[in-house]
Formats: C-alpha cells, sequence, structure tokens
C-alpha cells in the first residue's frame, strides 16, 4: 500500500456538508493501488456508541489517484476514519494521527471530526446556475443598435480591432439580438464593464455609478435587464474593484490635492507628485498601467464605496449577478463582505470570481460561487485545439481539477473555451473546425456551466488581444451557419437531458485520442465517447449495451461491450 498518496482532511475539499445532516467525504489514494475502502463513523457525542460502518466507492481515479467517496448521514456531528485494504490484501486504518493496524476503540484521541454543520456553512450556489448557459458580450463589438450614441472616432464594423479602436456596439445593439440569443439557447449574458470610461473595454472606471454614454444610460440597461427577464435570460456584469480609471474623482482629487486629499490613502502613493512615466508614481494594475491606479481595499472607505456599488446596480437595475475582475489580487476580507451584501441584495445573485489559476482559494463557500474556469480551457486547448497531450494526461488535469472543488462549485463553474483576453478556440484549432466540435462536445456535456464567447457559435477566429474581439459577424453568409446548428443541438441536448445537467461524472476511458465519460442522474445515465484522433479505434466499454447515439455526428457500431469509433467524431448515448 503506497501510504505516502493516502490523504484526507475534514475540511473542503475532502469533507464538506450537502446539507443540515448529510456530510460528504472524499478520501484519495494512489492510483490502483485500493482493493477496498471502507469508512467507520458515530456521532461525536456517542462516546461509548458503535461505530457504523460503510463501503466508499471510487468516484475517479487518474495516472497519480484514485478517489473514493460517501456520503454520511447522522445528526450534525462526526468522528470518523477509514479502514483500506490494498491490492495486496494488506489492511490499514487511517486516521486524523496517522495510520494503524489494530481498530481504534472508542477511547482513540485520534478520530478525524467534523464537529457540527452549520446550516451557515453549507455551501449553495444559486440554483439556476445547473440549467445555465452563459454568453459572453463585448459590448463596442456585438451590435451597434444605436449610431446616435456612436463616438466620434468609430471605424467601419468589421474592420480590424487595434487596442483603441471603437465600434460603436451599445446596449441597444444587445437589446436587438434577445431574439437572436433565444435562437441559440442561452440563458445568461455576462457584459464586459459597460461604465463610464474613456477606453474601449472600459476597465478603466472614470464614474462606477455612470453607464457609458456611448453605451446607453440607466434607463437602457434597465431595458435590457427587463427584455432579457421577460426571455428568462439572466445579465451579469463586470466588477472593476481591483482599481479604478484615472479620471476616476477620488484619484483626480488626490492629483489635485496630494496627500491633503481626503481619498490619499485610498491609494497606494509611493512619491508625490503624482508622475505616470515612465513608471507610475502610484500602485497601478499589472505595475505599469497608469491608467488603473489600485485601489486599496483594507480601507473601511474604500470598501464602503465599492459595496455600495456592488448594491446599487442589483437593486437599481436588478443584476443577477456580478463577474470579479482581477479577483485574486483583492483581499479576501473584503470578498466576505462583499458575498455578504450581494447575498443579501438577491439572494441568488451569482459571484464569478476572475481567477486564471487554482482558484479553491476563492471557493470554499464564502466568497465566490464560481469562477471563469481557465484551467479548463487551458486543458480542452491542449487536447482538442492542439492535441499536443493525450486523453490519459487530459483525464489527469480534469480529475485533478474536479477534486479541488465541493460538488457545488463544480456544478457553478463558468467553462469557457476562450474569453476577451485569450486566442479564439477556433484560431488555437488552426481553423480546423472539427478539432472544435469535438471540444464542444465535451464542454456541453461536462459538469458546469457551458460558456460561449460571443461570435464563437458563428465561427469567428482572432489571436490575442485585441485581435479577439474582432466585431460580431451578422452577414449569414459569412457565418459559419452549420457550427452555429452545432451549437443550438448541444445546447437541446443539455436542456432536453438532466444527466448532464445534473449528474454526477465518472471518466470511463482515457487513452491516446479517446476520453469517454459517464453522467448518471437519478438511475439513468448518459456515456460520451470522444474520438480525438483522425484514426479509427474500437475499444470495451460496460454499459453501453443497448443505448443509441443521441447526436449524430457520426454513425454508431456497438458489438456487445465493443464500440467502433470513427475519426474525429463523438458520440452522446442514452
Ligand atoms: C492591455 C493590452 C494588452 C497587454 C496588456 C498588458 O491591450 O495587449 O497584454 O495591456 O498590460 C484590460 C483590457 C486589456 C488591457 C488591460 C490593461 O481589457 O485590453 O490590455 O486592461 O490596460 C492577468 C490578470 C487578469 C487580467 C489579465 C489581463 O490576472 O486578471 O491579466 N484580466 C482582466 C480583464 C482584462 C482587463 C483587466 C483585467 C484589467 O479580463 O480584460 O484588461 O482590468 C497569464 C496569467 C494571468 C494573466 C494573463 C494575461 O495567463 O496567468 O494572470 O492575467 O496571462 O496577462
Ligand atoms: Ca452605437
Amino acid at each position: 500500500m503506497i501510504r505516502q498518496a493516502i490523504y484526507h482532511k475534514s475540511d473542503v475539499p475532502f469533507a464538506y456538508p450537502l446539507n443540515k445532516d448529510e456530510l460528504h467525504i472524499v478520501l484519495r489514494t494512489a492510483s490502483t493501488d485500493i482493493k477496498r475502502c471502507y469508512i467507520f463513523y458515530r456521532d461525536r457525542y456517542d462516546w461509548m456508541g458503535k461505530f457504523k460502518v460503510k463501503e466508499m466507492f471510487l468516484t475517479q481515479s487518474n495516472e497519480l489517484f484514485d478517489y473514493y467517496v460517501t456520503t454520511l448521514k447522522l445528526n450534525k456531528k462526526f468522528v470518523y476514519f477509514f479502514y483500506l485494504i490494498s491490492m495486496k490484501d494488506e489492511r490499514v486504518y487511517y486516521t486524523e494521527s496517522g495510520f494503524y493496524e489494530e481498530k481504534p476503540e472508542n477511547s482513540f484521541h485520534g478520530f478525524f471530526q467534523f464537529p457540527y454543520i452549520c446550516d451557515m456553512d453549507v455551501f449553495f450556489a444559486p440554483k439556476w446556475t445547473s440549467d445555465c448557459i452563459v454568453y459572453q458580450i463585448f459590448p463596442d463589438r456585438f451590435n451597434n443598435g444605436d449610431k446616435s450614441n456612436d463616438p466620434e472616432n468609430v471605424r467601419p464594423w468589421g474592420e480590424r480591432p487595434g487596442p483603441t479602436t471603437f465600434f460603436g456596439g451599445d446596449i441597444q445593439g444587445i437589446i436587438d439580438k434577445i431574439e437572436y440569443l433565444k435562437e441559440l439557447g442561452i440563458n445568461a449574458i455576462y457584459m464586459t464593464p459597460i461604465f463610464l470610461s474613456p477606453s474601449t473595454h472600459k476597465y478603466n472606471t472614470t464614474d462606477y455609478y455612470k453607464i457609458d454614454p456611448h453605451f446607453g444610460d440607466t434607463q437602457k440597461a434597465k431595458e435590457l435587464i427587463d427584455k432579457c427577464h421577460k426571455n428568462e435570460i439572466r445579465v451579469i456584469f463586470d466588477a472593476v474593484f481591483n482599481h479604478c480609471g484615472y479620471d476616476f474623482f477620488a484619484f483626480q482629487d488626490v492629483i489635485k490635492n496630494g496627500k491633503d486629499s481626503k481619498y490619499w490613502d485610498w491609494f497606494n502613493v509611493y512619491e508625490w507628485p503624482i508622475k505616470t512615466t515612465p513608471l507610475p508614481s502610484y500602485e497601478a494594475f499589472a505595475d505599469h498601467e497608469w491608467r488603473m491606479p489600485k485601489l486599496m481595499t483594507k480601507n473601511p472607505d474604500v470598501q464602503e464605496y465599492l459595496l455600495n456599488v456592488a448594491e446599487y446596480w442589483i437593486k437599481e437595475v436588478g443584476i443577477d449577478g456580478w463577474r470579479l475582475d482581477v479577483a485574486n489580487e483583492i483581499d479576501h476580507h473584503f470578498w466576505r463582505k462583499f458575498r455578504e451584501i450581494v447575498k443579501k441584495a438577491k439572494h441568488d445573485a451569482i459571484i464569478v470570481g476572475e481567477v486564471m489559476h487554482d482558484a479553491s482559494p476563492w471557493l470554499y463557500g464564502d466568497q465566490f460561487d464560481s469562477v471563469m474556469n481557465y484551467p479548463f480551457k487551458n486543458a480542452l486547448v491542449d487536447f482538442f485545439a492542439k492535441r499536443s497531450i493525450d486523453a490519459k494526461r487530459f483525464n489527469t488535469i480534469m480529475t485533478e481539477q474536479l477534486m479541488r472543488h465541493m460538488d457545488g462549485v463544480n456544478r457553478a463553474m463558468l467553462n469557457l473555451i476562450g474569453s476577451h483576453d485569450t486566442e479564439r478556440f477556433l484560431t488555437m484549432c488552426n481553423g480546423m473546425v472539427m478539432r472544435m466540435k469535438l471540444a464542444l462536445v465535451f464542454q456541453f456535456a461536462y459538469i458546469g456551466v457551458p460558456y460561449i464567447y460571443y461570435g464563437d457559435e458563428v465561427g469567428m477566429v482572432g489571436g490575442y488581444d485585441p485581435d479577439c474581439r474582432r466585431c460580431m459577424i451578422w452577414d449569414e453568409e459569412k457565418q459559419n451557419l452549420k457550427l452555429f446548428n452545432f451549437y443550438k443541438r448541444l445546447i437541446s441536448l443539455r436542456k432536453e437531458n438532466e444527466e448532464l445537467r445534473y449528474g454526477t461524472y465518472k471518466t470511463l476511458y482515457a487513452k491516446d485520442g479517446v476520453i469517454s465519460f459517464k453522467r448518471e442522474y437519478k438511475g439513468k445515465s448518459i456515456i460520451v465517447i470522444i474520438n480525438n484522433s483522425s484514426k479509427e479505434n474500437s475499444i470495451l466499454l460496460n454499459g453501453i449495451q443497448g443505448k443509441a447515439d443521441i447526436l449524430g455526428m457520426g454513425k454508431i457500431k456497438i458489438r456487445g461491450k465493443i464500440i467502433s469509433l470513427e475519426p474525429n467524431c463523438a458520440y452522446i448515448l442514452k
């Protein structure tokens, strides 16, 4: 038995409550090392009581680890330990104080303990996220619905964007395309910032209480949200709280009054008077972005200011959540307060952090509900777009990602394959739409919220910022309508099949170019098989007999447990 790999602790993501009296338990072991795994448990205050025992089941496995899980039900208070039997029949008890050959008695002091399930500690992401499909809009580039509000120097729609180009897209433009979004089938929109700002991306906010007039006004925003809500589409705004814009009133006051400004400590000024070159004499985003002075969220006045903004837009126009810009550079203390304010204003508002790496520290339930899942994107780019890793490696990465978080968090993750900060997925595929389609099957059948970056659905391409922010293609002759229909098909499959939205996830096969997994819900299951390679293949899979393909990408041949896979083809078996 490889004891070094065996790990559990009585905390997220290894132990956490699912509800008032159910505790979810995860135990990690070395891959294929353990034959059977049991948990002994009893009420913490039943000192003399007998331990109950339950066998744990293998939920995920990759080249490094196996993960065993179970759910315990008792009256809130737990002590427990594990009993493991290895493939070589070695037997051992695993407790908080280590490994024992003998079964611990009631007098033992080293049990794992989950002392009490407090209602407040049970994590729920808003319920609607499980049914959600998000569509990201970069407002200047989506649709120009009102020429009268265009910036002066607006460029013709469709020209290649530079870092400062304006194209005149606006809120009316989004309103005009609600029908389009409905036809596609999405039910949430996330817009990059729309508050007053001199830039085209608007990440340097001048006024957090004013919609940029090139996009509309508060009334227009309200109209958009009301119309979206009538169509069962939720709306998420972008909260840029790490930094403000150079023109933000408080910073301007500091420039004018120096240390006498009552806002001087809203920022971190290194040297007076303030200068912007060669480097800013104050702390700024990415150190050199002088247009983006960093806000000191440790300052209670700054906290109050930003928290009021967060509350204001929920109450004023009824947004359904916030996406948090540069969320990983702001203190946890601030985000905990933020969560309280937001959830009080709207109990089912969603809080989505922008964190491009392992976001666990923000996802213990006290801060965010979700993040933009960039690690997901990175793995899909490598496996599907570039084919630089094989299915085994891909599965290892994906499993480690899943096991990092509570199940409820995984279900709320925004699983993107690209954004306004990345190269477009189709560009990463070198234009090979077929590769992108296989990635899409994975994305829409996986656990978590599928996320579409505007234009991906019609085959838009583009390199890094600003090229990934080209104007939306509305001319149907230039759209890839086959790809659009493929998106529609995947969205409706997800809507029609509860397994894909609420089901558990388990990898069934991961070798060379083939990945297969099962989604199971209420005794029904769907098996997804993706042959991400240009070779034909046949694999052996349990549980496929009697199932039929509901995707229709290729012809299906099942003989007993053997399924033949066409090259570059995916199957969704129900
Ligand atoms: C401008 C230029 C870019 C240049 C950048 C660097 O256009 O070509 O690379 O400056 O200074 C906004 C605009 C950008 C603008 C930027 C600065 O949208 O067009 O870029 O302001 O003026 C890190 C952060 C992450 C952040 C990215 C940009 O961790 O939070 O950098 N993303 C958000 C938004 C952006 C926005 C800002 C922050 C600023 O989503 O759109 O930019 O408000 C690796 C690292 C990441 C790193 C990433 C990109 O993946 O792991 O941590 O993200 O590279 O650098
Ligand atoms: Ca306009």
